[in-house]
């Protein structure tokens, strides 16, 4: 039997308080934080009290003292509007959260916003509240558990082996991304990942309607058919029918368990239990102090017992699991010193030290080659160059490995039986993929890297939203990147999606133009430490470009200079695939006695952040500028002004070979020649 499969014995007070007590301290702190802030969700904690107190006190593995141990069991509240009963059991059982930030609910700067916030609050594994998204996070920091386990643990050395926990609702059964990610879940042998479905039949509508009109769905036999371990028919106000549940869940070690608790919302509330109307608004002073009344918790709102904070406390059973554990890793590190630095430094976060030395020699080499390929050629060879030296790279694609890219000779598939790889096949599930791969950077040990066409990372969108918002690196990988992919046609032609990607706050968005430009923008995002980043490769042939060693590092800064001229009379700013144009433009340009600047920009988001000095020197005012890129033109008039030009495309593309549609859509050198011509 290992650890896990034990059951904690919670500490009891001197005059221990009822275990209904325990428990419905949850319900008061949830009804009465929403009804001070007159704002949240009181139905789900209160709905959901029994469930918690079963898992936390008698299960979860924590260390409220130090919210990173590697091996803590990971909790994801995947409903994430019932954030109350998370504030409540990480208060509660001795995190850093006070009663002051409770009572703080939902305000400005509080560490207890309306939704769970990853890095905002200690204890909180990620930011959840777009609904469906926390059991993909789930699942994914379930794989890393997994995967990591298999790197690193050794015969009489389990260093990794925790469990994920999840809590889920109705609305995540509903999203769409729930079914993409489970059943991939299914598939990969996750028996220590298991989820309690809040099965409370109430969603928002139900205020108006009977949620029978909306969903129907027979959960238990989905997640079945998804190949998962189903206890169905759970009293979710049981504490022994929960207790049994889990214990039966952790017996399957195999796959992944849910857990399905028959609830009723905001249990214990007189009227409003049971009723659409607790799901999101406070339930009003009337109710809340019937409440009171009837479940018996008759102390003022923020007054907790101390034999009930005494029966919560988990700090001195955390220290001691974690104190365990140290133990176990101090001897796994003497017996495998090497393997102990390693795991070290990847839960760190931490690139190995040759990693700078190592990919600066690489960008040489492709500097060297000089080759005219596909960027999305040039990433692949990018990653066979640094992935060797990042063993936590790992990769995947939606379906697409084979036009992504994505795979390289060290690739091998994670799969049922083997978690050993470094590759994840995830199905054409491209929000799913995301959000798996957002679990897996924060489970830590890992840098994910997944792929499809750039025209897909709309059904990723929101994902790429949550990586930003959690400040956590992860390399969304997309191909096929404008109307060069051709004969697809419009449907997977991209026009507006780098510009909609450049506006999410804190994201990266690279489109490289050749090999080198390929190399340094997987170097940048993988040492980006404090966000994600989307790379953005071609399907066709790029140019290759000349350049100085001071222009391959400034290639770093987003946007450089790649050909000058002496009293250059126009600025011309290209990104990808249009920078070879933009040369060969100003070739011709040069030669009528005008000459322009080029401006290669694989990164405006990059440069953004740039100092103005620079900006400056790359961008000097006072000189007609003309932006070059196949997408919409709209988003370049921040650098172009209203007097500059923008060559682009603001309409869908059309199916016909690449070089007819670049004619077609006037991305061509005459007509950047005549544009400059016409404006200067
Ligand atoms: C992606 C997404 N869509 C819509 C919402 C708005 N929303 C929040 S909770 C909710 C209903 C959720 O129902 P359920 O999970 O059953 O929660 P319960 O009312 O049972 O607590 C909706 C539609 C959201 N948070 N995320
Ligand atoms: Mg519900």
């Amino acid at each position: 039997m290992t650890g896990n499969t034990a059951t904690l014995s919670p500490t009891t007070g001197a005059t221990a308080a009822s275990r209904t007590d325990i428990t419905n301290v949850l319900r008061a702190l949830a009804m009465d934080a929403v009804q001070k802030a007159n704002s949240g969700h009181p139905g789900m904690p209160m709905g959901m009290a029994e469930i918690a107190e079963v898992l936390w006190r008698h299960h979860l593995r924590h260390n409220p003292a130090n919210p990173k141990w590697a091996d803590r069991d990971r909790f994801v509240l995947s409903n994430g509007h019932g954030s109350m009963l998370l504030y409540s059991l990480l208060h509660l059982t001795g995190y850093d959260l006070s009663l002051d930030e409770l009572k703080n609910f939902r305000q400005l700067h509080s560490k207890t916003p309306g939704h769970p916030e990853y890095g905002h609050t200690p204890g909180v594994e990620t930011t959840t509240g777009p609904l469906g998204q926390g059991i993909a996070n789930a699942i994914g920091m379930a794989i890393a558990e997994r995967v990591l386990a298999a790197h690193f643990n050794r015969p009489g050395f389990e260093i990794v082996n925790h469990h994920t926990y999840v809590f889920l609702g109705d609305g995540c059964m509903m999203e769409g991304i729930s079914h993409e990610s489970c059943a991939l879940a299914g598939i990969l042998d996750l028996g220590k990942l298991i989820a309690f479905y809040d099965d409370n039949g109430i969603s928002i509508d139900s205020e108006k309607g009977n949620i029978k009109s909306w969903f129907i769905d027979d959960v238990p036999k989905r997640f079945e058919a998804y190949g998962w371990h189903v206890i169905p028919g759970v009293d979710g106000h049981n504490a022994d029918a929960i207790e049994a549940a889990i214990q039966k869940a952790k017996s399957f070690t195999d796959k992944p368990s849910l857990i399905c608790c028959k609830t009723v919302i905001a249990k214990g509330a007189p009227k409003k239990a049971g009723t659409g109307q607790a799901h999101g608004a406070a339930l009003g002073d009337e109710e809340v102090a019937a409440t009171r009344q009837a479940i018996g918790w008759p102390y003022p709102p923020f007054e907790i017992p101390q034999a009930v904070y005494a029966a919560w406390d988990a700090r001195d059973q955390g220290a001691h699991l974690e104190a365990e554990w140290n133990r176990k890793f101090a001897a796994y590190e003497a017996a495998h010193p090497e393997l102990a630095r390693e795991f070290k430094r990847r839960m760190a976060g931490e690139l190995p030290a040759n990693f700078k030395a190592h990919s600066s020699a690489f960008i040489n080499k492709t500097n060297e080659k000089a080759e005219t390929i596909a960027t999305r050629k040039a990433s692949q060879n990018a990653i066979e160059g640094l992935a060797p030296a990042l063993p936590e790279l790992i990769g995947g694609s939606a379906d697409l490995t084979g036009s992504n890219l994505t795979w390289w000779s060290g690739s091998k598939a994670i799969a049922k039986g083997d978690a050993s790889g470094n590759y994840l096949f995830y199905g054409v599930r491209e929000f799913g993929m995301s959000a798996i791969m957002n679990g897996l950077a924060l489970h830590g040990g890992f840098i994910p890297y997944g792929a499809t066409f750039l025209v897909f990372s709309d059904y990723a969108r929101n994902a790429l939203r949550m990586a930003s918002l959690m400040k956590i690196r992860n390399l969304f990988v997309y191909t096929h990147d404008s109307i060069g992919l051709g004969e697809d046609g419009p449907t997977h032609q991209p026009i507006e999606h780098l510009a909609c990607l450049r506006l999410i706050p804190n994201l990266d968005v690279w489109r490289p133009c050749d090999t080198v430009e390929s190399a340094v923008t997987w170097t940048a995002a993988i040492e980006r430490a404090n966000g994600p980043s989307v790379l953005v490769f071609s399907r066709q042939n790029l140019a290759f470009q000349k350049r100085s060693e001071q222009q391959i590092a400034s290639i770093r800064r987003g946007a450089y200079v790649l050909v000058d001229a002496a009293s250059p009379k126009a600025l011309l700013i290209a990104t990808g695939s249009e920078v070879q144009l933009a040369i060969e433009a100003q070739k011709q340009l040069a030669s009528k006695g005008i000459p322009v600047r080029v401006i290669s920009m694989p990164s405006t988001t990059v440069f953004d952040r740039q100092d103005e000095a620079y900006k400056q020197t790359v961008l000097p005012a006072g000189i007609k500028r003309i932006a070059i890129e196949a997408g919409v033109t709209d988003f370049w008039r921040k650098y172009v002004g209203l007097e500059g030009m923008v060559i682009g495309i603001d309409r869908f593309g059309e199916s016909a070979p690449a070089n007819q549609l670049f004619e077609y859509f006037g991305l061509t050198v005459t007509n950047i020649v005549n544009t400059v011509s016409g404006v200067i």
